[in-house]
């Protein structure tokens, strides 16, 4: 390709201005997703971000790095541990095997309903769930929408819980959805998002599970054409940020960042709602075989010893039945 010197003017003059926007703040905090730029979750963090500028006079600034640029989720939350990334947006899932309080919105089938989890998060149990990354060296901001994970394959549709059995899925990395696959009869793979696409391509693994948005933008519903709406799993994104970051800030200032990103998991939640829409009508006209209607029952009965291996503290014992009672 061939760029034209207007075409060169324009970018050079662009990334002036941006770098003209960084340089009017005197803080501007690096913030991590793995999704593309437009995805929900990054939309609701520059919204956060337009907040905390607005909050601060403009000091503060969120610069994001989307698409893993600063690498996949696992090792993310590493370098935001050690300040080296000061905000993150990422999936509940990779934080299970360290921190106990996120396996509990974690687990399979413990949400009826996306209003019933909104109240949960919302609530006591969201906070509580909140402050637990303050033990490890993160703070936790906000809870954004992460819809419904089913799975999807490249084999067979599935119609069945029996229609699982030998398939080999690639889950987040967390033992306990390793344990959820093996109890539906079928094979796990933890691995990082981002090489899910080439493994299922060559075969390492037949599939995965994710809600619409991700088997979209990620292109996996080009190499795993067989989704079935068995909705296992309801896991809410997270946004956490540095404590090393944090304690850089005054008071009045974490105050600011606290409120921004309360106010922009709004923004998120509408902007889920329609990507929602938006990416199921697309893998509907590329032409993939969905399954609506499936028999969640025997899912929902398979799950006990994925309870009875993870809930074993009193505390998580109390916060599902707490979840449980959750009108
Ligand atoms: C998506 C989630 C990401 C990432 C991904 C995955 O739904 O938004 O944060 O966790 O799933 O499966 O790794």
């Amino acid at each position: 390709m061939k760029f034209t010197k207007t075409f060169i003017g324009a970018l050079l003059a662009s990334a002036a201005l941006t770098g003209a926007a960084w340089a009017e703040c005197e803080v501007t905090l690096k913030s991590s997703d793995t999704h593309p730029d437009g995805y929900p979750t990054v939309e609701g963090v520059k919204a956060m971000g337009e907040a905390l500028k607005e909050a601060t006079d403009g000091k503060i600034c969120i610069e994001i790095f989307a698409s893993a640029q600063l690498g996949e989720e696992k090792d993310t939350i590493e370098q935001t541990q050690f300040g080296v990334i000061d905000l993150n947006r990422v999936s509940l899932g990779p934080f299970n095997n360290i921190i106990p309080e996120t396996q509990v919105p974690s687990l399979p089938y413990i949400f009826r309903s996306v209003d019933h989890m909104h109240k949960v998060m919302d609530g006591e149990v969201g906070q509580e769930i909140l402050d637990a990354f303050a033990d490890h060296d993160l703070i936790g901001l906000a809870f954004y929408d992460g819809g419904s994970r089913s799975f999807y394959n490249s084999q067979r549709p599935i119609t069945s819980i029996e229609d699982l059995e030998g398939l080999k899925f690639r889950v987040m990395q967390s033992d306990m959805f390793v344990d959820m696959v093996s109890a539906l009869g079928a094979n796990a793979t933890p691995m990082p998002y981002g090489e899910v696409y080439s493994s299922i391509q060559t075969g390492v693994i037949d599939g995965a599970e994710n809600n619409w948005p991700s088997y979209d933008t990620s292109g996996h519903y080009e190499v795993a054409k067989y989704y079935t709406l068995d909705q296992h799993l309801m896991v809410p994104e997270v946004l956490v940020m540095s404590k090393m970051s944090w304690d850089k800030l005054s008071e009045e200032e974490q105050a600011a960042v606290r409120e921004a990103a309360k106010k922009s998991v709004e923004v998120q939640r509408a902007l889920w709602a329609e990507q929602e829409k938006a990416s199921e009508e697309r893998i509907r006209a590329a032409g993939n075989e969905i399954v609506t209607d499936i028999d969640k029952q025997p899912f929902i009965d398979a799950m006990g010893p994925v309870y009875e291996k993870y809930v074993t503290s009193e505390d998580l014992k109390d916060m599902v039945a707490r979840i449980q009672a959750t009108e």
